[in-house]
């Protein structure tokens, strides 16, 4: 029997949604059906072109057949192996696969099923890895105001996005905040990096100082922040944070959960700045997000400080039963393939001076206070209504998916990240809704 579903079902309600305006939606569902390449199909029989990859996921478009042909074949092959003390082959490609195409330091992944538990994982090894070298007194986190690490404890906890931290009672203690880079008075309607900011790193300094740097173990930062509403790293910042850390015997982890994977035209967003960080934390496009799975590279010189005491131990106490789950690989190898194939971890390089100028010609649309962009990234800042920000945003989401195409709101910013296989016609698509949009927008 196929388990294919074309109908909306007439029964919301047990599905607890997440990140959703539960009862808005109930009231008036958005249902998707299927996708192919760049478009969904919606329950009453739309075409919806997809103008964030999913959630920043899919990055090679839907429905990919050395993908699907991938997951059907690893089906019937192995569905499940033991993750702890067992290995299958497939696990072992794709660590190597994934560490080659990472830039130079990144030897090792160690696996984990989304972007969340890869955040909590890099910050569980950053401690045991100085508790390791006999500086366990380094136990303190230091995230970014608006950052965004996933929703797990460690995560919110140097998380930076208040709605998803205050419900949440005391979080991991020991964690500060550097503060955030977005500063539109100066930096507004900036394409690319933006000129004004690389100081605010400097703050890294005064936290240290304040704790005393051998208390530090680690720094985790968004080399551009994605969920937050697109923050550019201003010019020289990430080099200052790398010189800071680096100064301190601090670690830096990039959170490249949105960057990873040719968002920005190149693999990683280490390689796109050239600034090294210790760790790398992805997800989303490591699958083109069609199996949960995420990873933590690391260096050789953080993996080896694991490797001693006696052989038959376990050097590390962490892991999931669906660490390196074999679906997950084989879906991961697919996309790997998919990517190599069509050259699309650099085509937002290719691609990025139509898109940014496609982006840039809404400025002078009402209420728009501020556009950026970056790779396949964009953001359109806009004005909120007084005494009821997001509703202007959300109702341009609203708008969009009625003109046939889906965007992604945060707060006040539509953010935009669609998959790397656009091409001209869907930016100029997508634009042109959007500008229809913003016409129309109270
Ligand atoms: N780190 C970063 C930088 C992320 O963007 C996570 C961690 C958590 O990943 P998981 O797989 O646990 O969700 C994310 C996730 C949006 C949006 O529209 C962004 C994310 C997830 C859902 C929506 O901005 N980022």
């Amino acid at each position: 029997m196929s388990t294919r579903t074309t109908v909306a079902p007439n029964d919301l309600r047990a599905f607890w949604m997440p990140f959703t305006a539960n009862r808005q939606f109930k009231s008036a569902p958005r249902m998707l059906v299927s996708a192919e390449g760049m478009h969904y199909t919606s329950a009453d029989g739309r075409q919806i072109l997809d103008g964030t990859a999913g959630l920043w996921c899919v990055n090679a478009g839907h429905k990919r057949p050395k993908i699907v042909k991938a997951i059907q074949e690893q089906a019937e092959e192995l569905d499940y192996a033991p993750a702890f003390q067992m290995g299958h082959p497939k696990v072992f490609e794709l660590a190597n696969r994934l560490v080659d195409l990472a830039p130079e330091p990144f030897e090792h992944a160690f696996f984990t099923n989304s972007g969340s538990e890869s955040v909590e994982t890099a910050l569980k090894i950053a401690l045991a890895y100085h508790r390791a070298k006999g500086e366990g007194q380094r136990f303190r986190l230091i995230g970014r105001e608006r950052g965004y690490h996933g929703v797990n404890f460690g995560g919110i906890s140097v998380g930076g996005i208040v709605p998803n931290r205050k419900m949440f009672g005391t979080l991991l203690t020991g964690v500060d905040h550097l503060p955030h880079t977005h500063d539109l008075a100066r930096n507004a309607w900036t394409r690319g990096q933006p000129e004004h900011g690389a100081e605010l790193a400097d703050e890294l300094e005064r936290i240290v100082g304040l704790h005393g740097p051998e208390t530090v173990a680690a720094v985790i930062v968004e080399p551009m922040a994605g969920s937050t509403g697109v923050l550019m790293p201003p010019k020289g910042y990430l080099e200052r944070l790398r010189a800071i850390t680096k100064k301190y015997g601090i670690l830096l982890i990039f959170d490249e959960v949105i960057t990873g994977f040719g968002r920005l035209g190149a693999p990683f967003a280490a390689e796109y700045f050239d600034v090294m960080p210790d760790m790398i934390v992805c997800a989303k496009g490591l699958t083109n997000g069609v199996i949960p799975m995420g990873a933590v590279l690391t260096t050789a010189e953080i993996h080896d400080a694991f490797m001693q005491g006696p052989e038959h131990m376990i050097e590390l106490f962490h892991g999931y039963t669906y660490s390196g789950n074999p679906m997950a690989c084989a879906a991961g190898l697919g996309t790997l393939e998919t990517y190599a194939d069509e050259g699309l971890l650099t085509r937002a390089a290719e691609l990025g001076p139509y898109w940014e100028d496609a982006l840039h010609s809404l400025k002078g649309l009402p209420n728009v206070i501020d556009i950026r962009n970056m790779g396949l990234i964009g953001a359109i800042e806009l004005e909120p209504i007084a005494g009821a920000p997001t509703q202007r945003a959300f109702s341009a989401f609203l708008k969009a998916y009625e003109k046939g195409c889906l965007i992604r709101t945060t707060g006040d910013i539509i953010a935009l990240s669609p998959p790397l296989i656009i091409e001209k016609a869907h930016i100029d698509q997508l634009i042109g809704t959007l500008a229809d949009v913003l016409k129309g927008l109270e």
